[in-house]
């Protein structure tokens, strides 16, 4: 392992345009639960994975609002609310600070996320795309007019929208079945394509379309890494996989491209 992560930061010194993919597994260490991922049957069910407590096609899928809104805007309300109160970790704050470094030397850098939780922004990254919207701020399901919540849990369920009287609040995620953003789809292919170096950090490479852009990559001759605690889809496949928690990786990572004072 030792070796992948000099080789990706030995690339990261001298690359002028990076992309990194993160999934939930970077913000593992904020206390968020991944969707997917070993887990263990006799943990306590407020410590599995996501889908090991929750079935997706109840919750995740403009079906299952329309069959059941209150039970979905609960759900996710009380994922907002988990959001809201965790804090970026030192994954988090590695990413921002390549970010720092690269630009500083005049090259480019894009994060595209596929979290919700905004803990990229907060950790001071500024070049974030979201590609699965976000939790944390919610829309009129009749006018598409976004809203940010108060910082407390809703005071009921489902929300009304104060835009429209017939209208409810959804979250501005992207569910199963539905389209992601376009020009964020369209910056995330386009950037993939003509990037020196990719890094995949925290996701499982099992939802589409974010699973492929590392082949997008590799296909136009990039280095392309994996830093993930499990193997994926993708880690055959990448030039470096590297096999750990993202919070203490990505630090080392940075250091071993930038220097000690990183
Ligand atoms: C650590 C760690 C630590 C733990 N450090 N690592 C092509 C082929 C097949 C199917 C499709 C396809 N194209 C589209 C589809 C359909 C579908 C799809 O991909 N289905 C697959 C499941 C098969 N995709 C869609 O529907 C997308 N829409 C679309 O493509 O529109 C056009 C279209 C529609 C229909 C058909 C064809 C085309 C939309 C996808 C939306 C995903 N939405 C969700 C919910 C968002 C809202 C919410 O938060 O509730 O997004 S699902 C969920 O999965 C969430 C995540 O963003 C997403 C990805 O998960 P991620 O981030 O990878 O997390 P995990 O949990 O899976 O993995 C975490 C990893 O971290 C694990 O490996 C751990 O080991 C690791 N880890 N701790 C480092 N400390």
């Amino acid at each position: 392992m030792e070796g992948a992560l000099q080789m990706l930061a030995t690339r990261l010194s001298t690359a002028r345009r990076v992309v990194v993919l993160t999934g939930a597994g970077v913000s593992a260490e904020s206390g968020l639960r991944t969707f997917r991922g070993a887990t263990k049957e006799d943990l306590p069910p407020d410590m599995r994975t996501l889908w090991a407590e929750f079935d997706p096609a109840t919750l995740a899928t403009p079906e299952a609002f329309a069959a059941d809104p209150e039970k979905v805007t609960r759900w996710y309300d009380w994922r907002r609310i988990g959001c809201l109160a965790a804090e970026p970790n030192p994954g988090h704050l590695a990413l921002a600070e390549m970010e720092r470094k690269i630009v500083a030397r005049g090259g480019e850098f894009s994060l595209f996320t596929q979290n919700v939780d905004r803990l990229h922004q907060r950790a001071g990254s500024t070049r974030v795309f979201e590609l699965h919207g976000s939790i944390i701020d919610w829309r009129c399901t009749e006018t598409g007019r976004k809203f940010t919540p108060p910082e407390e849990r809703m005071p009921h369920y489902p929300a009304k929208s104060p835009f429209h009287p017939g209208g409810l609040l959804r979250p501005d995620v992207v569910w199963f079945g539905e389209q992601l953003p376009e020009d964020v789809l369209l910056e995330a292919m386009t950037r993939s394509r003509s990037c020196d170096v990719f890094i995949s950090v925290g996701t499982s490479a099992v939802v589409y379309p974010a699973a492929g852009f590392v082949s997008l990559a590799s296909a136009e001759g990039a280095f392309t890494a994996e830093v993930n605690l499990e193997a994926t889809a993708n880690s055959r496949a990448v030039d470096a996989a590297i096999a750990g928690r993202s919070g203490d990786l990505l630090p080392r990572v940075v250091r071993a491209a930038f220097g000690r004072d990183s």
